[in-house]
């Protein structure tokens, strides 16, 4: 049996420089169903078993653009056995937006974090155990351009998805609102994996209009959103979107150094 790893990233986060390092001339190329965005596939150089799917660049999993709907709609419906993150190491706070969603898939993660010649060159410091930690992922360095990294990369997501374990949810939303998404859960169908019920139940606390073509039963949550918008005197999209920068923000005062910084910095 094949072993599926989806690539996912930001547009410029080198996506497809590392596409063509992973599978060389082994690509297919073509378009997702119905809709004029590039699909590329292709086979991991020297292991004919493993497919890697490029998704298109995105910055967030919402439904705004044409690119995160289709690939949140192949993470959702399709399941690729692990995800390799890609990080754009030079402007890891941004990239990190997408991250904290990838992770509530309910599919393993491996975080690649790339351009690493340029960090290093800048004398900035990433300290990637400590990312990994704090991310609830494993974490590698590569530079896809160098091609420094990149098999290792794609090893470790193989392994990943062998073991079919996914990421663990280490992130935690303030108790009011973690209160909330166990509520929205629990009114969630059976045809509904308990490892994909968190993204499910943040999307329609996020009042996100597309997530219920992805589900069988959609559940009335509108008491909830209610609850927590008078508790928190906000919208709960923007709750949720605040909640992600307050952990990002946490994530890299812990884990990046600037150059020239005694103290730790964001970037
Ligand atoms: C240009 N290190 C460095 N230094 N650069 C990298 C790395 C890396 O590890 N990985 C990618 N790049 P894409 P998306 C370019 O095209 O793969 C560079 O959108 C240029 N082009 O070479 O396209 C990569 O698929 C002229 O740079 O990203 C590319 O995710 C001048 O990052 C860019 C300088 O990579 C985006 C760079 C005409």
């Amino acid at each position: 049996m094949s072993v599926k790893i989806a690539l996912a990233g930001n547009p410029n986060c080198g996506k497809t420089t590392l596409f063509n390092g992973l599978t060389g001339s082994n690509q297919f190329v073509g378009n997702w169903p119905g809709v004029t965005v590039e699909k590329k596939e292709g086979r991991l150089k020297g292991k004919k078993d493993v497919i890697i799917m490029d998704l298109p660049g995105i910055y967030s999993l919402s439904p705004y653009t044409l690119e995160e709907v289709v690939a949140r709609n192949y993470l959702i419906g399709e399941r690729p056995d692990a995800i390799i993150n890609i990080v754009d190491g030079t402007n890891i706070e941004r990239n990190l937006y997408l991250s904290t969603q990838l992770m509530e898939l309910g599919i393993p993660v491996l975080m690649a974090v790339n351009m690493m010649d340029v960090v290093e060159k800048s004398g900035d410091k990433i300290n990637v155990s400590k990312l990994s930690e704090s991310l609830g992922c494993e974490v590698v360095e590569i530079s896809a351009l160098k091609g420094t990294g990149i098999m290792k990369a794609a090893e470790r997501a193989v392994a990943l998805a062998n073991q079919k374990k996914a990421a663990p949810k280490v992130h935690k939303f303030a108790v009011r609102v973690e209160n909330v998404l166990e509520a929205v859960e629990n009114k969630l169908g059976s045809d509904i994996p308990e490892e994909q019920k968190r993204f499910f139940a943040v999307k329609l606390l996020e009042k996100d209009d597309k997530i219920g073509e992805q589900m069988k039963n959609v559940p009335d949550v509108s008491m909830e959103i209610a609850l927590l918008e008078k508790e928190m005197e906000d919208d709960t999209e923007s709750i949720i979107t605040n909640e992600r920068y307050v952990y990002i923000s946490s994530i890299i005062d812990q884990c990046c150094t600037k150059a020239g910084k005694e103290t730790l910095t964001k970037s």
